[in-house]
């Protein structure tokens, strides 16, 4: 009986977390854009097959052209699906596969504002090769992976708990709100929330306990 007890109380510490969920896959799969927008909307479309799993998988095509104005810059926002509380839905990370089908390396940042206008963006940029290869990239909400670039007294912890939009972003030498002027074709897809890793293990632990055999006792 204890072992029961035990398991459903992992079960229960964990159904919070369980029961919301900020936004589905952005997988694409349903045609839209997933309220992902870009300054010049033409140059960000929706291709049907090609993603990440190859014929059939759509995924989200941003083209710049690195001089126009707007469509010069490699970025796009959601403050739609993405905005609201991070730390009510657990989102511990934002996930995605990317691939650069342009002539050029890019550097990928990955940045989120908060309701104040207190804007974050990753110190560090990734390097996506212009070799056309999906990489599954991770962006995990620590505050001591981000810099902040402008506005608002809110901290990176408070901002958490309201969102208002966050944006991948080509920009290479210092971390900042806007994109360089770089000619460039990003594909984007299953564009995820991650949960926290201990509310999983958590969660395994109670299911397992539970499915342990249980030992006659005659
Ligand atoms: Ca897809």
């Amino acid at each position: 009986m204890t072992r029961w007890i035990l398991g459903l109380c992992c079960l229960l510490v964990s159904a919070p977390a369980l029961a919301t969920s900020l936004t589905p896959v952005n997988d694409f799969e349903d045609g839209s854009l997933f309220n992902w927008t870009y300054a010049a909307p033409s140059q960000l479309t929706n291709v049907a097959s090609g993603g990440p799993t190859g014929a059939g998988d759509h995924w989200l095509r941003l083209e710049t052209d690195g001089v126009s104005h707007p469509g010069g810059r490699p970025v796009t926002t959601n403050g739609s699906q993405w905005s609201g509380d991070y730390v009510a839905t657990n989102v511990y990370a934002v996930a995605a596969d990317l691939a650069n089908f342009g002539a050029e390396d890019l550097h990928i940042r990955f940045a989120i504002q908060g309701a104040g206008g207190e804007r974050f963006v990753t110190t560090d940029a990734i390097v996506l090769s212009a070799d056309a290869n999906w990489y599954h990239l991770t962006f995990a909400l620590d505050e001591a992976d981000f810099t902040q670039v402008t506005g608002g007294s809110a901290s990176f912890a408070d901002v958490l708990f309201d969102v208002e939009r966050i944006r991948f972003l080509v920009r290479e030498l210092d971390p900042g709100w806007n994109g360089d002027e770089t000619a460039s074709v990003i594909g984007f897809d299953n564009i995820a929330n991650l949960p926290e890793p201990g509310t999983l293990l958590l969660v395994g632990a109670g299911l397992a306990w539970l499915g342990r055999p249980r030992r006659r006792t005659t």
